[in-house]
Order: C-alpha cells, then sequence, then structure tokens
C-alpha cells in the first residue's frame, strides 16, 4: 500500500525533496546543448513557476497546454507547471492545428507554452490563449525568467488535485483527455519504477517516447527524478542515433517501442552498448523475434510493460529472472488484474478474455461519457484481449476489437505478426481481418521487407508455408501485401484501423 500525505504537490516532492536530501550538484538532465544539475533545475523550474503566476496572470487549476520536443526546457516547464499548481496539458509535437484546437477546447486550455519552432501551427488556431515561446535565443519566457526570483515555495495543493491532462493518442475516434492527481505521477515511481524496473541513483535514462506522452513521461523525467538519478533528453531520434546517444552518454536505462528495439538489434553490433543494463518496451506487443534478436544483439532481456494513458503507466510487467517469453508478465506490485467474460464474469486460467485491472492509478476521462466503458465494476477495462496461464502470467492476445474473426475462428492478427516476423526477410509487419463475402474476414498480412528481398509470387507462397508451420494453419494469411512502411501514431503504435481502411477500398482480389 501506499501512503501520501493529503497535501502534496509532485513537483516539490519529485525536485525540491532531491536538493533538500542533498543531490543538488548531481546531474539531473542531459540535452543537446548542455546539462543541468538538480540545483540548476530546480531553480529554472521555480522562475518558470514565477513566470506562470506572476507576469502570465495564472491561478492554481488553470490549464496550461505544453508543446515542445523532449529537451530539459520542455522538462522544467513541466514541472513548473505541477509546483505552480495549475495543470499541464502536454500534447504530442507533430499535432496539427485541428487536433490542437480540439484538445484546446476539451481542455479548457487557459494558456500555452510552446517551443518557439513548434509556433506555427498554433497560429493557425481560431481561438487561441495566449502563448509563451520557449528555448531559443530571447525566447518571451526565457527573458521573462530572468527578471524572476531564483526560489518558488510550491503551491499546497491536495495529493488529490489533478496536475495532468493526458490526451489518448487517438488511434480511432476523438482524443480522450485523462486526468491524474498529483499522487498519481509519484504512484506509478513507487510501484513500476521502484518494485519492477529497481533503478538506482547512479543510473542514467535514455529513450525515445515524447514527454507528451506518459509513457515518456514516467519513464524519462519522472522515475529518474524520484530515485536521485539523471536523464538524457533528445529529440528526433532514429534507431541509429539511440545507439549513438547510448555509447556516448553510457546511458543504463532505456525506454523506447517494440518496432525502435527491432531495428536497433539490427544495428547494435555497431555500437558499444556495455553501459546498458536495463531495456523497457510498450506501447504494443513485443513480439517474440524481437526480444529474442535484441537479447542476441546485446544479452539484455527486455522489460516488457504494457501501460495506458489512462492507467498513467505501466501495470503488467516482468523483469529479473521472472521473465516469460510470450507473456506481458504479472500485475505490478500495487496493481491486480484479471481476465472477464463479455458479462464481467472473471474467467479462469487459458481462456481470452477482456484484461481488467486496477490499483492506485485509473481512468479519469476528462467529460467523456466513454468513462462507463473503461471503468466497469471498479475494474478499468482497457480494451486488450488477454489471456492468464496456470501460473497467473498475463499473456497478450490483441486489442479486443483488432480480433480477427475469419470462417469462425477466432484468430489474433499479433500472433499472425510474431509467426511471420521470425522469417528473415520481414522487416516489419501488420495483420488484419480484411472484409471477405466468403468467411466474413481474410487474415491479410501487410509486409514491409528487409533490404536485399524482393516481393515475389515464390516468396508469398514461402511467407504463407512459414506461418503455417508455426502456429494453427487456418491462422496464415491469405492475403500479403507488400509495403514500403505501416502506418504508425507518433509513439510507435500500429494503427491497424488504416491498414483496414485501405484493405476495405480495395477491389477483392
Ligand atoms: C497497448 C501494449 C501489448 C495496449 C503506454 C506504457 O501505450 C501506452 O498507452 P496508450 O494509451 O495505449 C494503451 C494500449 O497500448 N499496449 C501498450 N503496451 C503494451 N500491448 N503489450 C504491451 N507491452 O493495447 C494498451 O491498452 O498509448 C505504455 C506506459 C504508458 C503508456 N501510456
Amino acid at each position: 500500500e501506499l501512503h501520501y500525505p493529503a497535501r502534496l504537490n509532485c513537483g516539490a516532492a519529485l525536485l525540491d525533496v532531491a536538493v533538500a536530501r542533498g543531490q543538488g550538484e548531481r546531474p539531473a538532465l542531459h540535452g543537446a546543448h548542455g546539462s543541468w544539475t538538480y540545483a540548476q533545475l530546480l531553480e529554472r523550474v521555480d522562475r518558470i513557476a514565477h513566470v506562470l503566476r506572476g507576469p502570465m496572470g495564472l491561478v492554481p487549476g488553470n490549464r496550461v497546454l505544453l508543446r515542445g520536443a523532449n529537451t530539459p526546457m520542455m522538462a522544467a516547464a513541466l514541472l513548473a507547471v505541477f509546483k505552480a499548481g495549475c495543470i499541464a496539458v502536454p500534447t504530442m509535437p507533430l499535432l496539427r492545428a485541428r487536433e490542437l484546437a480540439t484538445i484546446v477546447a476539451k481542455a479548457e486550455v487557459d494558456a500555452v507554452l510552446c517551443a518557439a519552432e513548434l509556433c506555427a501551427e498554433l497560429e493557425q488556431l481560431p481561438a487561441c490563449p495566449p502563448v509563451m515561446h520557449f528555448g531559443s535565443a530571447g525566447a518571451q519566457l526565457e527573458t521573462l525568467m530572468a527578471a524572476q526570483p531564483a526560489t518558488f515555495a510550491a503551491c499546497d495543493t491536495a495529493a488529490e488535485d489533478v496536475c495532468l491532462i493526458s490526451f489518448t493518442s487517438g488511434t480511432t475516434g476523438v482524443p480522450k483527455g485523462t486526468m491524474h492527481f498529483h499522487r498519481d505521477l509519484l504512484a506509478i515511481c513507487d510501484t513500476f519504477a521502484r518494485h519492477t524496473l529497481r533503478a538506482q541513483a547512479d543510473d542514467l535514462f535514455i529513450g525515445t517516447p515524447p514527454l507528451a506522452f506518459t509513457f515518456g513521461l514516467g519513464g524519462l523525467l519522472l522515475f529518474p527524478l524520484r530515485i536521485g538519478a539523471a536523464s538524457v533528453l533528445l529529440e528526433k531520434l532514429t534507431p541509429e542515433t539511440l545507439l549513438q546517444a547510448i555509447e556516448r552518454h553510457r546511458a543504463t536505462v532505456c525506454f523506447t517501442a517494440p518496432t525502435f528495439y527491432r531495428q536497433m538489434a539490427a544495428l547494435a553490433g555497431r555500437f558499444d552498448l556495455a553501459s546498458l543494463k536495463k531495456t523497457v518496451s510498450a506501447g504494443e506487443a513485443l513480439p517474440v523475434a524481437t526480444r529474442q534478436a535484441w537479447q542476441e544483439a546485446t544479452g539484455l532481456r527486455m522489460i516488457d510493460g504494457i501501460g495506458a494513458t489512462e492507467m498513467l503507466h505501466i501495470f503488467i510487467s516482468a523483469a529479473g529472472d521472472d521473465i516469460r517469453p510470450g507473456a506481458t508478465g504479472k500485475p505490478v506490485p500495487g496493481y491486480r488484474a484479471c481476465v472477464l467474460d463479455e458479462a464481467g464474469r472473471p474467467l479462469g486460467p487459458g481462456v481470452v478474455g477482456r484484461l481488467a485491472v486496477q490499483g492506485p492509478t485509473g481512468c479519469r476521462y476528462l467529460a467523456d461519457e466513454r468513462q462507463r466503458d473503461y471503468v466497469q465494476g471498479g475494474w478499468n477495462l482497457t480494451g486488450d484481449a488477454y489471456e492468464m496461464d496456470a501460473d497467473g502470467y498475463f499473456i497478450y492476445r490483441s486489442r479486443t476489437d483488432d480480433m480477427i474473426i475469419s470462417a469462425g475462428y477466432n484468430i489474433a492478427g499479433p500472433e499472425v505478426e510474431d509467426a511471420l516476423l521470425r522469417h528473415p526477410a520481414v522487416a516489419e509487419c501488420g495483420v488484419i481481418g480484411r472484409p471477405d463475402p466468403e468467411r466474413g474476414q481474410l487474415v491479410e498480412a501487410h509486409v514491409v521487407l528487409r533490404p536485399g528481398h524482393e516481393r515475389s509470387a515464390e516468396l508469398t507462397a514461402q511467407l504463407q508455408d512459414f506461418v503455417k508451420h508455426q502456429i494453427a494453419p487456418y491462422k496464415y494469411p491469405r492475403s500479403v501485401v507488400y509495403a514500403q512502411a505501416l502506418p504508425r501514431t507518433e509513439t510507435g503504435k500500429l494503427q491497424r484501423f488504416r491498414l483496414r481502411a485501405e484493405a476495405a477500398a480495395k477491389e477483392p482480389s
């Protein structure tokens, strides 16, 4: 059980506490243009908090939209919003004006802090709240900061005051805002980071997820600060530049998505990755072939964890010696999980059903009628089809609404993808159900080939045979479509709905 005081400000609990216990001179954040110690980070955060509450005229409870890539300044802005008692509404750097307008309206945003290079998109909003630029020479925020006092007494917030509104990446439909309390931001540190990840003060964190995605907010900012460690914040990383950065900074803990690990595994031989101790994969299912390729390339056993914006971070995972390939793992200490049938009754081991979780964090949609779909009887229903094995390990099957039903069979796309990814010609793939007059849906694989392989009828037949030899033959892809790339979200998730739309638009072959 976690216990937090009734009055709690997560910004102060993460930063002021670290400096008070003597961390001041230790490194906190490394960016492309230099490093900040804990004391330097605290001073910047406090000056920004003064700007928010002074010149910007904000009061506790006001909502501040944040827009910026992963940089130390973006991290400082987030922490300042928490310390000022305001509510952070972080947004993905790639969002366009129309999406930003929806968020501004839905979250009732009062002010915007925006990295200078990303401001153009905001100017196209029909009604935009006041914008303050940061992160360039002579930017408004930095200019105002210089004139502010160097220390700010954190706003006396309640542990259960909202401090974060995080929008889901919206793979389908309108993005949903999820609300999280000050204590929730600490709870993810004190559950997953403390008990599963078990990182230490001398660890150095690195990775790709945006700070605007709770996977990145936790992994690259909250976790390192909570344990007194440091974090490397870099923009526009590719598999190659991330490997370079790990080598150069001697990073020890890495957070990214399965496709990134798969591409990094192929390049890892060219880099000295001896510093790496722990690597966390989340965002979508980790294929067994990717887990193996990564382990062969680095000697590291991947920590796979399922998290969700609604739950704030990872709630089922495995680490250390307790890793069962093919399973995500067991509930993170502090969380409970089970598999339910359509009527909400618990299912025993070996049966696929709806994943339900419960713990110190949970779903609170901002004014959204979908709240009652996600939270039922005190359980959070994540929309994932899972099965539990006899030893209590949770095995991912697919998203509930991604299950393919073909000629009466239930087929999970990721299982077919898993099989295809073991083939040396396959770089990436996505498997969907395509409408079919005879079978209802037809299993269709969208395949990106590795360099040096060419599409051909022979290769298609070979891939189909390859799948039939690994899993039940009725699951093999009756249709194989070759593509240059697959549609993905900014968080690395495959957009199956786009593949489905593409397939539906085509004439039946
Ligand atoms: C899927 C996974 C299988 C799953 C997230 C870590 O991904 C995050 O949040 P989102 O709101 O999406 C949630 C959905 O993504 N998923 C995530 N991780 C896994 N499926 N294996 C996994 N390891 O469908 C889930 O319901 O974008 C991940 C931390 C914070 C996050 N917000």
